[in-house]
């Protein structure tokens, strides 16, 4: 179906959708890994790009191609590469968009290991790199050198809850002349189009929101302008971090439901908030939604909705987070977020494990921090799970 010109909750339905010979009201698994040619010409045009259709899985398939067309049009880009994970998507952007000699200008806090292969496997390669506070401008601006060539920044960050000034931060790349990519998998496309806010690539753990069942892993690239989709699919296609079809098929029914599933859980996310601010035995929390956030009001500029991702430390430190960690019954202790059950997980011993403990601590990446990712159960049953869990301290 042509969805242009149509709404959101429309585009998450139908748009990627394709003419498949039977009539299938869902996006048939093209579970194959090769497609033959008509003739040897065909194959040869097909090569060389004379003819559009598919080759071979890696390069591309009509199920991938479905989940590609609709995460492009769900960001407003001009096209769209899924990978097996998140993490093939950042090392990808990387490959991409560096060679020995550049710099890149990046969040300090970010996903553990975005930043790890950067500053551990990328340095190997001759490329630089200097992680600041993107949330303050002139930081970033500080950061830039002659051989800067990319900004990249999570918003949210995970786990500070610190947002970059998207529309800002993205002058500041161009008038520099440097690409800016956005890893946008704490908001989702529903929440925040960085693209229509300058950025020209958007990333995604489609792992989290996008999919939202914690039921497979995934990621994606979605660029702005022709050449650098080009560039994007060239290189994932030759190092390999391709999607399978099933893994496509799994994200686009579990992404028909997006608007719906965060609804939910930032309706949930603001009452658990609260309920955490007022609590005695919370010692501070890091919520877009909640005034005491700094950024308050950039969070009600750049996002639709200040999303259901929060941070906070238990007074008493570390050892007061893990009693409250090890009592939760109806959030489960684990890594990953945005997905239909509520989460708990520590970031310093977990997801942000291989960062050093200094560049941690330089982040706001504290040994007591908490982070939580809001399900969309009854609200009462998570506010009750974690009262309990906090009277043990
Ligand atoms: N970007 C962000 C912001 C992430 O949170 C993650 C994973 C990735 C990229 C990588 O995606 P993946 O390869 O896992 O699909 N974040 C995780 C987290 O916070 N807990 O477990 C995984």
């Amino acid at each position: 179906m042509n969805t242009n010109n149509k709404g959101f909750d429309t585009k998450l339905i139908h748009s990627g959708d394709f003419d498949d010979a039977f009539g299938a009201a869902v996006t048939p698994i093209y579970q194959t890994s090769t497609f033959a040619f008509r003739d040897a010409d065909h194959g040869a045009n097909l090569f060389a790009g004379k003819e559009k259709g598919f080759i071979y899985t890696r390069i591309g398939n009509p199920t991938i191609e479905a989940l590609e067309n609709k995460l492009a049009d769900l960001e407003n880009g001009v096209g769209g590469v899924v990978f097996a994970s998140g993490m093939g998507a950042v090392s990808t952007l990387y490959a991409a968009t560096l060679k020995a000699g550049d710099h890149m200008v990046a969040s300090e806090a970010m996903y553990g290991p975005s930043r790890s292969i950067m500053e551990n496997y990328f340095n190997n390669f001759g490329i630089e790199s200097t992680f600041v506070d993107t949330g303050n401008l002139s930081a970033i601006e500080k950061a830039i050198r002659p051989n800067t060539k990319l900004l990249y920044v999570e918003s949210p960050t995970n786990p500070t809850m610190v947002l970059t000034d998207i529309k800002k931060a993205a002058e500041i790349a161009r008038k520099n002349n440097i690409l800016m990519a956005v890893d946008n998998t704490f908001s989702s496309p529903y929440l925040q189009k960085p693209l229509d806010l300058g950025a020209d690539i958007v990333l995604h753990s489609l792992t989290k929101f996008i999919n939202g069942h914690a039921d497979i892993v995934g990621g994606a690239l979605i660029a702005k302008d022709k050449d650098i989709y080009a560039r994007l699919r060239k290189t994932m296609s030759y190092f390999g971090a391709n999607m399978d079809p099933h893994q496509a098929y799994m994200v686009i029914r579990g992404v028909k439901t997006l608007s719906l599933r965060v609804e939910r859980a930032v309706e949930n996310a603001i009452k658990v908030a609260e309920f955490l601010e007022n609590h005695p035995k919370i010692a501070w929390i890091k919520y877009p939604g909640l005034k005491s956030h700094p950024q308050y009001e950039l969070a009600k500029e750049q996002m639709k909705m200040p999303g259901s991702m929060l941070s906070f430390g238990v007074k008493g430190g570390f050892e007061a987070g893990k009693t409250l960690m090890n009592n939760v019954k109806l959030a489960l202790l684990a890594v990953s977020l945005g997905g239909v059950e509520s989460l708990i997980q520590h970031p310093a011993s977990m997801t942000h494990a291989s960062m050093s403990k200094e560049a941690r601590e330089e982040a706001g990446i504290t040994d007591e921090l908490v982070r939580f990712s809001v399900g969309i159960e009854n609200v009462e049953d998570i506010i009750a799970d974690l009262e309990q869990a906090l009277d043990k301290i």
